[in-house]
């Protein structure tokens, strides 16, 4: 930032923090599956002037006067998702992944009513029951897991649960699945049971706009998602559903649960939405993809274990229990970060540790792809975690593979 910035010269110390992290967003490889880094179109949009604007309702029907123009972005921000993901209806005022998740139950669901979902520490979210969220707290909640010996969901079994618990809403995605859900047959055993079908794709909205995964919107009643994971439309979430619960969506999200819509938020995902919409983000997101199946061939040929074997999507769970029995979670993500691997501890299937410790580490490359990377920098990375989780109180090696780190960040800048 040059000494005439607004920002340098009214707030000097934010101006520092965000001159810190930007370096720091440079120089370290950011693996952390749910970020990414949006374009400057994006960062443009969520830093306009729309953040000064109160537009409390919807186009065309607000309860504030000069909305206009945010009328606008609002409707594209809509058409395009529409367009993307072929939803009978998008509302796009969520400020989050879980306020999308919220909206959904406040729209069909009375407190006390009745919630299936992936347990936690099998892959699944805290707003889909988890004790500590609300969504534990207002409903009553059953959880699915994955198959202990194969690490992929037992849908035979999730079917028997749906039929014991009697669900009011069974809810599929996760943030920590490495694999693909079978919507189908998720929305089949919904239906079974006469319960909704929510399916949470907040970790994977692009690959789905890419169409790199398969989109759950033919056989969920409701499909919600984050915007700055996989598709970079900046911070922000997203509900999709059929028309006939367009309006009890609506209502949910506002006045039910949110106030005055983030329209620079929203500006943010009419941008990335129109980014996502193109050739080039296709490319992307099957890009993404075939990072992460490199970098699980590195691992595992190295004799990491991971959760279910492998990917198909933009993220690992290595679990280190069988490899390095004695090296927590916890460990290994700060003797990555020593080396400017950016990843986060992560609970895995059978868990015995606590979440603040964990046995395992959940990696991602939607922020790699976004800097450039492709197979041989995959494979270069694998190595380099690989050796530091060998070795992680060994200073030579983790010099070693810092300057590699640093090679590569130089060599694929994110904004520079
Ligand atoms: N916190 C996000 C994640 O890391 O998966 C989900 O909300």
């Amino acid at each position: 930032m040059s000494d005439a910035d607004p920002l340098v010269e009214r707030a000097p110390a934010v101006a520092d923090a965000i001159d810190a992290e930007r370096d720091r967003q440079e120089s370290t490889l950011g693996m952390i599956a749910s970020e990414n880094h949006v374009s400057k179109a994006v960062l443009d949009a969520q830093g306009s002037c729309l953040t000064n604007k109160y537009a409390e309702g919807y186009p065309g029907k607000r309860y504030y006067g000069g909305c206009e123009h945010v009328d606008t972005v609002e409707e594209l921000a809509i058409e395009r998702a529409e367009e993307l993901f072929g939803a009978e209806h998008v509302n796009v005022q969520p400020h989050s992944g879980t306020q999308a998740n919220q909206g959904v139950y406040f729209a069909v669901l009375d407190p006390g009513d009745r919630i299936l979902s992936l347990d936690l520490t099998h892959g699944g979210h805290l707003s889909h029951g988890h004790h500590v969220n609300f969504s534990g707290q207002l409903y009553e909640v059953e959880q699915y897991e994955v198959d202990p010996e194969t690490g992929y969901i037992d849908y035979d079994d999730l079917a028997d649960r749906a039929a014991a618990f009697d669900p009011d809403i069974v809810v599929s995605g996760s943030s920590a699945y490495p694999r693909e859900f079978d919507w189908e047959r998720i929305g089949e055993i919904a239906d079974a049971v006469g319960a909704y079908h929510l399916a949470d794709i907040a970790h994977i909205t692009g690959l789905v706009a890419a169409g790199v995964h398969a989109s759950p919107v033919e056989h969920a009643d409701f499909v919600t998602g984050s915007t700055h994971k996989t598709i970079r439309a900046g911070r922000g979430g997203i509900i999709m559903c059929t028309e006939e619960h367009a309006e009890a969506v609506d209502k949910a999200v506002f006045p039910g649960g949110q106030g005055g819509p983030l329209m620079h938020n929203v500006a943010g995902k009419a941008a990335g939405f129109g980014e996502a919409l193109t050739d080039e983000f296709e490319a992307y997101a099957e890009q993404v993809v075939e990072n992460a199946k490199t970098l699980a061939d590195v691992l595992r040929d190295h004799g990491l274990s991971l959760v279910s074997g492998g990917t198909d999507k933009h993220l690992l769970l290595v679990d280190l229990r069988d490899s390095h029995p004695d090296l927590t979670g916890e460990d290994a993500e700060a003797a990555l970060e020593t080396v400017d691997v950016i990843v986060n501890k992560n609970t895995v299937p059978g868990e015995s540790r606590s979440p603040f410790v964990t046995s395992g580490i959940r990696i991602g490359t939607p922020c790699v792809t976004t800097r450039g990377f492709e197979r041989e920098e995959m494979e270069a990375v694998g190595e380099g975690i690989v050796r530091v989780l060998d070795a992680p109180d060994d200073g030579a090696v983790l010099d070693d593979v810092a300057d590699d780190v640093a090679r590569l960040c130089a060599d694929h800048p994110v904004y520079r």
